[in-house]
């Protein structure tokens, strides 16, 4: 691996752990686009040799309210380590990120291998349940402000993963309605329609992207399919609840903010 991919993997690691956000990098410093899944491989890593698991994946600029908040348009993804995974109900540790956002997803648990070009009908014969999800991103740029090979090359922001209950993969997904609330106040609504029309779709995706990359999606390995709304911003102390439609209501509490010591 060259020392170019290792060092861009290393300053987004140490903005993460040092919860310090560096500046976009600009000219000569700025992955291109072919180096960007290479520096997220290396980044994981890094988390990797911690101790950290691969759990599996997530799928990224999945719904046009992301894409439209991120000026971004293209699918993206990023790998999940055992490490993001928080309680539902929380804590959530405020001081463990740079500036939070939480935004609703699906996630799938799979039982089978995935991979490739597969259908619809495949892909979802490889779901052993489906769950309410919330996603906690935390881009280490700061005020969020990257290309998408920056983007890529951070893990595409992926900071938290809270995980509801696990329903049989025969639920209707398809089309079921989201209210994002912060405390007690309706943030976002949506539909899980806006996940690509269908967060099966999403499913395929991921099998397509993770192949490309040499990779296949494991049995046990879960797979987030992406917001289906804008992303909040969190701040300490709050409570966040999402109420899914037939999926059931999932949530987590921010801790307060340290004191400076
Ligand atoms: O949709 C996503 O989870 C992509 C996250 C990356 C962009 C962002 O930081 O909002
Ligand atoms: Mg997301």
């Amino acid at each position: 691996m060259s020392e170019r991919i290792e060092s861009l993997a290393r300053r987004l690691d140490e903005a993460a752990r040092q919860r310090h956000a560096i500046a976009q990098p600009e000219g000569a410093d700025a992955p291109t686009l072919a180096e960007a899944y290479p520096v997220q491989a290396a980044l994981v890593a890094q988390r990797l040799a911690r101790g950290a698991r691969r759990i599996g994946m997530k799928m990224g600029f999945t719904s046009r309210a992301k894409m439209q908040q991120m000026g971004l348009s293209e699918l993206i993804w990023g790998r999940l380590t055992s490490d993001m995974v928080c309680e539902e109900g929380g804590p959530l540790p405020f001081d463990a990120y740079i500036h939070p956002r939480v935004e609703p997803e699906v996630c799938y648990l799979l039982s089978k291998p995935l991979e490739g070009v597969v259908t619809p009908l495949q892909a979802l014969d490889a779901v052993e349940a489906v769950a309410p999800a919330l996603e906690v991103i935390d881009s280490r740029y700061r005020d969020f402000r990257f290309s998408l090979a920056d983007v890529i090359a951070d893990n595409a922001s992926s900071a938290g993963v809270v995980l509801g209950a696990w329903h049989k993969p025969d639920v209707d997904v398809a089309n079921l309605g989201i209210v994002l609330a912060i405390d007690g106040r309706a943030a976002q609504v949506g539909s899980t329609a806006a996940i690509l029309g269908h967060p099966l779709r999403s499913l395929v995706a991921a099998a397509r992207l993770v192949a490309a990359a040499g990779e296949r999606l494991e049995p046990g390995s879960i797979v987030m399919a992406g917001g289906a709304t804008a992303a909040v911003e969190l701040r300490a102390g709050a409570a966040v609840s999402a109420e899914f439609q037939r999926l059931g209501r999932i949530g987590f509490r921010v801790s307060a903010a340290e004191p400076a010591a």
